[in-house]
């Protein structure tokens, strides 16, 4: 089974423009406790390279787009994002890498709890021994 899980918002825009909407439990299968964007980032330095123990969270790539390397510890898939009518949804105990970003890529993550440096897992053998140990669940 695909680790891609992507989440696509309806348009409510008009002639004026796009609009999309995003709720707790309706469109983010979660509750929404922290947002925040990565904006002004450069093709060449990627992101990411860790996993959390309990964080979800909604990629969506409002503006540009980007690479997106997700693992969790069986298998390894790559998406790029370049729409903001659709969502990456990542679960926890998934290993993210963000590459390629394009030059006006503005990346919203709406994420399911406040930030916590305990909840990442930033080495990947640290992050294989505890998916491979089954001591994420
Ligand atoms: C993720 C990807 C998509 C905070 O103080 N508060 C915050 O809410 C965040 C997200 C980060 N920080 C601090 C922690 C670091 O000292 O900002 C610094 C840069 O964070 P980091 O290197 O983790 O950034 P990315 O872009 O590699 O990863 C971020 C999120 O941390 C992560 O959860 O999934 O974006």
């Amino acid at each position: 089974m695909s680790i891609v899980k992507k989440v696509k918002f309806e348009n409510l825009g008009d002639l004026r423009g796009d609009l999309i909407s995003l709720e707790q439990f309706k469109n983010i299968p979660f509750e929404i406790k922290r947002v925040y964007y990565l904006a002004n980032t450069k093709k060449r330095e990627s992101r990411g390279f860790h996993a959390h123990k309990k964080l979800k969270q909604v990629l969506i790539a409002v503006s540009g787009r980007c690479k997106v390397i997700l693992d969790d510890g069986c298998q390894r898939e790559e998406v790029i994002l370049d729409s903001f009518q659709e969502g990456l949804l990542i679960e926890s105990f998934v290993w993210r890498e963000m590459h390629d970003f394009s030059e006006n890529c503005v990346l919203l993550v709406i994420a399911s709890e406040h930030y916590d440096e305990d909840d990442y897992l930033r080495n990947y053998e640290e992050f294989m021994k505890v998916v491979k140990n089954g001591t994420n669940t």
